[in-house]
Formats: C-alpha cells, sequence, structure tokens
C-alpha cells in the first residue's frame, strides 16, 4: 500500500501540472498589475522523467511495448486506448513549419541596459543602469525548409524576444539591414520566386534559379539586399559572427510623449567572420548542423556570444534629410551621418531544454511591442503587423498561443480574450466584458497616464489620398548597393562578384540573364562586365545615372581582425602509428591552445588514446585553423594514401583546404615536405613552419585573429 501511494505522488511530479505548479494559481493575483506571475515560467512546466512508471496522457500507469490483441497472431483491438493514444498523439506531432525562416536555431540569455534611457524612451527594459531582461533568441535562414542545411547562401534571421516587465517586446530582425521589398504586399511574390519550383520541388534553400533571378531583376527593390547576401553576409561563419538589424524605422516614445526615428542594431562583441563560399558548399554536405551546433557548444563551454544593442536615433522632421526615406526599408542610414547609440548587452548563456517547445513555439512578432516603443508607416512592417499574427494562429491551430511556456509574457495578463483551443487559463471573473460594473470596471483600462498603458506617439501625424502605389521617395535602388559595393574590399567585390556568377550561371533564360545585366550596370558597370564575361555575354553600356564614388564604414567583414578568438576551432593532426612523439606533441599544443579558450581538436589515424577524431572523420570544414604535428607529414605521402583507416588523401586534404579557404595553417617540423605532398605552396601569409610548439602558438593565434588570408584568392585582375 505504501508503495503504491509513493507511486502516485510520483506521476502527479511526473506531470509537473500541480496547483503549485501553475504560474497563475492564485487567482487574486490576476486583479493586480504589480504582482507580477514567478520569473521562470519555463522552470514550472519542465518534465522530469527519470523516475517513477510511465503513465498514459491521463495519468494511469501503462506500459506501451505490445498492443492489445485477440490471441498472440490476432488483431489489434479497438479499445487498445494505450495504443490509440500514442499512435495518435504521434500522429499529431508536427505543426506546420515557418513558411519561410523555417531553419533555426535559438537560444536564452539576459539583456543587461547600460543607463536610465529615459531621454529616449520609456520602455521599462531600458529605465536604468543594470537592469536585466531575460531573452530568447532565434535565429535562422529563411528560404530553406526546416531540414535544409544551415550555410545555405541566404539572409539570416535574427530574431530577439525580451521578457520585459511590461509584457514583450520582439526585434524579429535580420543579420542584413535592408529588405528585398518595400510594400509588404508583394512578400509572398518574392517568397514564390526564391522557393524551390513548384512541379519538383528543386533547389532546396538556392536562389540558384531562374524564378528567384527573374524576380530579382524585374524587381530592383531587391538589389541592395541581393548585394548584401551575395557577399560575406549571406554566409557567415557561425550566428555569433553577424550583426543584427531591425531594418525598418521604428519609434521611441519617451514619458512626455514626444518620439524619435530610429533604427536597431545588434553589433556583435565575436566579431564580424564569414565562410568562403566553397567552403560552405562544403560544410552543407559535412555538417547540415554546423551553426546550430556551434552555437550550441559555444554555450555550453561557457562562452556564450554577446551582442550590443544601439539605436541610431533621427528627429521626426528628419525623416527625408538624408536623400531617401526613412521609411523605405531598402536603405541604410550611413553610420557617419548618424552614429549609433549604444544601449545596452545581450548575452546568451542557455541552451534550450527541449527544441520543439521553445525555439520551435516560440512566435515572435513584429507587434510586439511594449510601451515607449512604437511603430513607423515603413510600408513593409504595416503589412508584417499583420503577417506574423495570422501565421502563428495557422501554426498553432488557434489563437491561444501565448499561453505556451515559450511566449508567456513575465507579466500578468488581465483581458476578456476567453475560450478557444488549448485555453488553459481558468478564468475566475464571471463578467469578461468592459465597461462593467459588476466586476468594479476590472480590468481598468490603461493608457499614458493611468496604468503605464502604451501610447501611440502624438508625433505621429497620418493625412492623404488613398492611393495604391508607393511614395516616388522610395524610386531609388541603385545608389545604395552602389554605395555598399563601393565600400568593400577588392577581395570581397571579387567574392561577390564570384557568388552572383555562381547564381547566375544557374540560369536558363537569357531574358532574365540580360534583366540581371541590365540591373546590375545600373549599380555599376564593372559589376556587369565581370558578370556578363562568365555568362558569355556582353555588358551594356554603362548606365551612369546613379553610379557615384562614396563609401561608408563598418561594413567589410574580411580584414577586419577579430577581437576574440575564443571559441574557434584548430585541428591537429598527428600520426598515432607512425610516431608516438607527434600524439604527445598534439597533446601539448591543445593545452596550450586550449589555455587561450580555443577549441582543439586531435585527428589521428585511430581513435586511439589523446586522438579526438580519426582522418576518417575529419575535415577541414570543421576547423579554422590547421596544424600538423612534428611527424605526421608523412601521412601526406603518397604512400600513406593507401591506409585502410581512411580515404585516399585526407590527411593531406584536410591541410590543403584549410589552405584554399584562406585559413592559417601550421607545420612543426619538416615543414617543407609536408606541405609539398599536401600541395600547399610555403612562405606566405598565414602559412606557419615552426620548431615546435610554443613558436607555432604565436603564430597561429596571430592568424586566427586575421582569421581568412584573402590574398590566397585571385582577383579578376
Ligand atoms: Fe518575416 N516572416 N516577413 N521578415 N521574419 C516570418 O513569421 C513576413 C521580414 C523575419 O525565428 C513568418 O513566425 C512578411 C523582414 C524573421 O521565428 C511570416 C514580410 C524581416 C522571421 C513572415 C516579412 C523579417 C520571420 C514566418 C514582408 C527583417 C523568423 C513564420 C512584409 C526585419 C522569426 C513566422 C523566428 C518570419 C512574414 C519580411 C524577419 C510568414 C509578410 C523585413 C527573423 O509571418
Amino acid at each position: 500500500m505504501q508503495s503504491k501511494i509513493t507511486a502516485l505522488l510520483a506521476w502527479g511530479g511526473l506531470l509537473g501540472l500541480s496547483q503549485a505548479a501553475c504560474p497563475f494559481a492564485d487567482p487574486a493575483a490576476l486583479q493586480r498589475r504589480d504582482d507580477a506571475p514567478p520569473a521562470d515560467i519555463l522552470e514550472k512546466y519542465k518534465v522530469d522523467d527519470s523516475k517513477g512508471y510511465m503513465s498514459s496522457d491521463v495519468g494511469g500507469p501503462i506500459g506501451d511495448q505490445a498492443s492489445l490483441r485477440a490471441g498472440g497472431r490476432g488483431p489489434t483491438l479497438l479499445e487498445d486506448f494505450i495504443f490509440r493514444q500514442k499512435i495518435q498523439h504521434f500522429d499529431h506531432e508536427r505543426v506546420p513549419e515557418r513558411a519561410v525562416h523555417a531553419r533555426g536555431a535559438g537560444a536564452h540569455g539576459t539583456f543587461t541596459s547600460y543607463a536610465d534611457w529615459s531621454n529616449l524612451t520609456a520602455a521599462s527594459f531600458l529605465s536604468s543602469a543594470g537592469k536585466k531582461t531575460p531573452v530568447f533568441v532565434r535565429f535562422s535562414t529563411v528560404a530553406g525548409s526546416r531540414g535544409s542545411a544551415d550555410t545555405a547562401r541566404d539572409v539570416h534571421g535574427f530574431a530577439t524576444r525580451f521578457y520585459t516587465d511590461e509584457g514583450n517586446f520582439d526585434i524579429v530582425g535580420n543579420n542584413i539591414p535592408v529588405f528585398f521589398i518595400q510594400d509588404a504586399i508583394q512578400f509572398p511574390d518574392l517568397i514564390h520566386a526564391v522557393k524551390p519550383r513548384p512541379d519538383n520541388e528543386i533547389p532546396q534553400a538556392a536562389t540558384a534559379h531562374d524564378s528567384a533571378w527573374d524576380f530579382f531583376s524585374s524587381q530592383p527593390s531587391t538589389l541592395h539586399t541581393l548585394f548584401w547576401a551575395m557577399a560575406g553576409n549571406g554566409i557567415p561563419r557561425s550566428y555569433r559572427h553577424m550583426d543584427g538589424f531591425g531594418i525598418h524605422t521604428f519609434r521611441l516614445v519617451k514619458e512626455d510623449g514626444s518620439s524619435k526615428l530610429v533604427k536597431w542594431h545588434w553589433k556583435t562583441r565575436q566579431g564580424k567572420a564569414s565562410l568562403v563560399w566553397e567552403e560552405a558548399q562544403a560544410v552543407a554536405g559535412k555538417n547540415a548542423d554546423f551553426h546550430r551546433q556551434d552555437l550550441w557548444d559555444a554555450i555550453e563551454s561557457g562562452n556564450g556570444p554577446e551582442w550590443e544593442l544601439g539605436v541610431q536615433v533621427v528627429d521626426e522632421d528628419k525623416a527625408l534629410a538624408f536623400g531617401f526615406d526613412l521609411l523605405d526599408p531598402t536603405k541604410i542610414i550611413p553610420e557617419e551621418l548618424v552614429p549609433i547609440t549604444p544601449l545596452g548587452l545581450m548575452k546568451l548563456d542557455r541552451n534550450p531544454t527541449n527544441y520543439f517547445a521553445e525555439t520551435e513555439q516560440i512566435m515572435f512578432q513584429p507587434g510586439h511591442v511594449v510601451r515607449g516603443i512604437d511603430f513607423s508607416e515603413d510600408p513593409l512592417l504595416q503589412g508584417r503587423l499583420f503577417s506574423y499574427l495570422d501565421t502563428q494562429l495557422n501554426r498553432n491551430g488557434g489563437p491561444n498561443f501565448e499561453q505556451l511556456p515559450i511566449n508567456m509574457p513575465r507579466a500578468p495578463i488581465h483581458n476578456n480574450n476567453r475560450d478557444g483551443a488549448g485555453q488553459t487559463f481558468i478564468h475566475t471573473n464571471i463578467y469578461p466584458y468592459s465597461p462593467n460594473t459588476l466586476n468594479k470596471g476590472y480590468p481598468l483600462q490603461a493608457n499614458q497616464t493611468s496604468g503605464r498603458g502604451f501610447f501611440t506617439a502624438p508625433g505621429r501625424r497620418v493625412t492623404g489620398e488613398l492611393l495604391r502605389e508607393l511614395s516616388p521617395t522610395f524610386n531609388d535602388h541603385w545608389s545604395q548597393p552602389r554605395l555598399f559595393y563601393n565600400s568593400l574590399k577588392p577581395v570581397e567585390q571579387q567574392f561577390l562578384i564570384n557568388a552572383i556568377r555562381f547564381e547566375t550561371s544557374h540560369i536558363r533564360s537569357t531574358t532574365v540573364k540580360q534583366n540581371v545585366l541590365a540591373q546590375l550596370n545600373r549599380v555599376s558597370h564593372d559589376v556587369a562586365v565581370r558578370v556578363a564575361a562568365a555568362l558569355g555575354l556582353e555588358a551594356p553600356a554603362p548606365d551612369d545615372t546613379y553610379y557615384h564614388d562614396n563609401k561608408t564604414a563598418g561594413l567589410s567583414i574580411f580584414g577586419e581582425p577579430l577581437p576574440t578568438i575564443k571559441t574557434l576551432r584548430v585541428g591537429v593532426l598527428a600520426s598515432v602509428q607512425k610516431n608516438s612523439s607527434a600524439l604527445a606533441q598534439a597533446g601539448r599544443l591543445k593545452a596550450a591552445l586550449e589555455k587561450d579558450g580555443l577549441v582543439v581538436t586531435v585527428v589521428g589515424e585511430s581513435l586511439a588514446e589523446g586522438v579526438d577524431q580519426t582522418y576518417s572523420a575529419a575535415d577541414a570544414t570543421a576547423f579554422d585553423a590547421v596544424i600538423v604535428a612534428e611527424g605526421a607529414e608523412r601521412l601526406f605521402a603518397a604512400a600513406a594514401a593507401s591506409s585502410p583507416l581512411f580515404p585516399a588523401g585526407r590527411p593531406g586534404q584536410i591541410l590543403l583546404d584549410a589552405y584554399r579557404w584562406g585559413k592559417p595553417v601550421g607545420v612543426i617540423g619538416k615543414a617543407e615536405g609536408a606541405y609539398k605532398s599536401a600541395g600547399v605552396p610555403v612562405g606566405g601569409k598565414g602559412v606557419y613552419t615552426a620548431a615546435g610548439v610554443d613558436a607555432i602558438v604565436k603564430d597561429l593565434e596571430e592568424g586566427l585573429k586575421t582569421f581568412r588570408f584573402t590574398d590566397r584568392f585571385p582577383l579578376d585582375n
């Protein structure tokens, strides 16, 4: 009897749904805005399966490894509720994946305000120095489906939820500060054009096809974003090595109602870094989870990434002062014109406990704003304010998705919204309407002066005739892509051109190719000529209406040294069989590099002690730098290619690929032979030789700051 009682108690705990566990168990709390629910709502919903008996969804103990049948060889019975419940739940395990941004990864963290920003906004999470707000961030690619590879060339989502003490605030941004279109009504067209072909669903997570470039070249507002995506921003080294942007102009509103126009920026503290395209394609095959893994590992190792949140602030009457319209989401405000005011720091330091419950079910909306933050009339933003709510209804199958633990605000909720599928609140108020007298008028109406309510910035004035067209202030699609191109280093311009060549070489239609060249030519004759050469077509004559020589700082990715090399990954190639002292040296090298926060993998022929990975599995895609330990160079020799333990030539291939992709490489000991047999030219920048461990560590760490040695990549001229 005693043991039965213990077991019952255990089941109650397992389900995690006891009275004490409900965050709103105390109905009186619902009546008072100042009585916030517990900070860590998620903890209350965690289910610990490490003890107790298996139970059905309604709590009775069950065994579920065989279905109930009539006789050992007979049919399964309809009465088998255990079978039905298990299979039925499985059949409904999926919700629709996101229509865009389906592939992603997320993490928890904290945002800390640097100061009291009441000179800018009434937002409570920015109201004092050191104020901390929990956040969840989801990074993503746009075009690919949920199972697509992380390193597809794409715009990357950077969506942040602040669980502020005055409700949830989402910055649903990207890693590129501009967008393809200016009016939300064109979004389905854009996405239909970039998604795979409707007949055969090819290609997955790629824009290298006719329809994408047909749309891009017919809709020149896409050019600016396209240029960013074709440069390193489309293939970041990791989510940690990219900036984020809110893109649209928003408003910050002060207590007194005055407002300013702002653009949100997330600046990475890890430094910006990008893959190179040949590498990104190889990574997609070797490790489709490359970015997801990187974020997870960095957080698990205690090196969670950080971003500084900042704003560019512009007076309300200056929306047209810069030669373009601040309501046009295809434009940046160069930082020389309006510098960024840093507001606070975000650190991600906790991985999700359950991918589906947290990362998949978080439902961001640009419409999730808090007091002190207001929208602008940007027509892209205006459309998004409808779309995200609508899509969440579709994904969740009902209106109660904000009650899911990952979506639930850390502020009390009181309103007259009722019922619907999956309602989890047990409302005690039997007068769910306003105005009322029977519930003493509760919940009260909040506004600017009572209840710290929302208020629309009084600075917003809307007048005008009804028209179905964009303002002529949105018409220049070519000056800013040119500004972007001018601001890149020559090798980055080359990468951009190589990317456009790659993409456009997949186009079959000559008309589309010609249209692409015509648009590129409006941005830059140089780009058009160089792309046309690869397509075997003539570039049109210069079309110089929008040509200029302006540049802006801070857009370059390659060539800026990284502020930190912590968590970058080094592969140390050693030979177990032929030279055990190489393994000992690899161990010393590993210890020295790990002291500086690098992640080191020692590669050997087999998983002997001291070896982390075998040549049969290791690959240059997994390393930011490769070092060959003394004696291992023999592995590179042709004779070693016949080793039964790994595919022909693997060790040399790892060194060569690392070199080809611009990474620092080094050899300890007899370097020349090793480099020669791998096919790596000796003596260039970032190609190190050293007598011992100490000497190589210094060189290598310098090399990792440089990250990529871009002089290894040929330029057109
Ligand atoms: Fe989105 N977008 N979007 N988007 N977007 C979605 O919402 C949409 C746009 C962005 O990690 C969807 O929950 C329209 C700009 C991110 O969960 C959907 C328009 C920017 C994410 C949707 C845009 C973004 C989404 C799909 C044109 C950068 C992933 C599932 C007006 C500022 C968020 C979902 C996450 C997701 C619609 C344009 C960023 C369908 C109609 C501009 C980071 O609602």
